[in-house]
């Protein structure tokens, strides 16, 4: 398509919002635009760039939005509201021809871009200094899109790692606490504050020692099986970010395994999931729930499958 075509179609679109009131001015579309001539060759692209254009749409995530019925006219209102308080799903939001309504699309790109930063960032270094975690890594070299492409590699401690690990940590402890970021770092960062504590509290209540907790860069949950070869910790607790989901960054899940070691499969792990305040399981509740799980793999000696079929 020639620009000339690209132009046109953008001068129509602008003209349509602006007559639609979606776009405010301070100048009227066809008036030319002589204070800011950048951007596109028509005035209706040069409109697009000047400074004084607003977008006269409210915050489409606000709670009262967010949740707020889009369909025109429905036949049962308060039939809908229930509805859609009733789940996450995205429904009543009408539409707009076959299109997403303009408050719909954009609400659907915050949550997407709130999915991104979470998966995409690190965990802030100081709350891991808060707890005293140093850092090693996994056998990802090539930064979070080799680590979102090669699961495998994530499930493996580097060299280094196993080194340090075997060099600082205490061997052999009732329960291991290993910190992930695996897919969110939002979630570790809005609980591990609640959690940990609850965990190391717990441990000691139960005379259960407690050894030396760490971080993994790039984690993903396979890697309990090096920890328990390199410490043999009789439990590993590997606290780590979920997939987020629309929105829904801050869940964090305690993945468990008793004496686990290379070749174990997740039939062989338990989960506590979900684990975020308002809504999931509560990080505190999590905490304490999860040191009763380690204390009944010591109990029966077994995780996973085996812990279920023990505990019957
Ligand atoms: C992605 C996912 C999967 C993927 C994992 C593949 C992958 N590499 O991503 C697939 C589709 C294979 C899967 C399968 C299952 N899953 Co699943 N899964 C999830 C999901 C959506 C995200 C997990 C996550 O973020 N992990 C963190 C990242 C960093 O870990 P990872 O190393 O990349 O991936 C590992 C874990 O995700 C693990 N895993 C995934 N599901 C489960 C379930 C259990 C019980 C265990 C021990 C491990 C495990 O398998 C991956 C490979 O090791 C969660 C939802 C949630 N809220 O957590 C459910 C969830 C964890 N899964 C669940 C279940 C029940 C299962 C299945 C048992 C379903 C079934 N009936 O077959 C199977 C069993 C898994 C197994 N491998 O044996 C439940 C667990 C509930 C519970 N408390 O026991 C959850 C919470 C969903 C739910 N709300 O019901 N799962």
């Amino acid at each position: 398509m020639d620009q000339s075509r690209i132009d046109s179609i953008v001068e129509a679109v602008v003209k349509e919002l602006i007559a639609a009131g979606a776009i405010k001015s301070a100048t009227t579309p066809s008036a030319p635009d002589s204070a800011q001539p950048a951007g596109g060759s028509t005035p209706a692209a040069r409109h697009l760039s000047h400074d004084t254009l607003t977008i006269d749409l409210p915050d489409p995530t606000v709670d009262a939005l967010r949740y707020a019925p889009n369909v025109t006219n429905p036949k049962d209102l308060d039939g809908l509201k229930a509805m859609i308080s009733s789940t996450t799903a995205r429904i009543g939001v009408g539409r707009a021809g076959p299109r997403y309504k303009t408050n719909s699309l954009l609400l659907f790109q915050g949550d997407h871009a709130i999915t991104q930063d979470a998966l995409m960032r690190d965990v802030d270094q100081k709350l891991l200094d808060e707890f005293g975690l140093f850092t090693v890594q996994t056998r990802i070299t090539g930064g979070k899109q080799e680590y979102l492409l090669r699961p495998d590699l994530g499930r493996l401690l580097d060299d280094e790692a196993r080194r340090t690990v075997a060099e600082k940590c205490a061997k052999g402890a009732n329960v291991q606490v290993v910190v992930g970021d695996g897919l969110s770092a939002a979630a570790i960062e809005a609980n591990l504050r609640q959690i940990f504590p609850v965990i190391k509290q717990g441990c000691q209540s139960a005379g259960l020692s407690f050894g030396t907790p760490f971080f993994i860069q790039y984690c993903r949950v396979g890697v309990l099986n090096d920890i328990g070869d390199i410490l043999q910790p009789d439990v590993v607790i590997l606290l780590i970010g979920e997939r987020p989901g629309l929105g829904r960054a801050d869940s964090m899940s305690a993945y468990m395994a008793y004496k686990p070691k290379g070749g174990d499969s997740d039939a062989d792990r338990d989960v506590v999931c979900n684990v975020f305040e308002n809504g999931g399981t509560n990080p505190l509740e999590a905490g304490a729930f999860v040191v009763q799980i380690a204390q009944k793999m010591r109990q029966h000696q077994a995780s996973g499958v085996k812990l279920k079929l023990a505990a019957k």
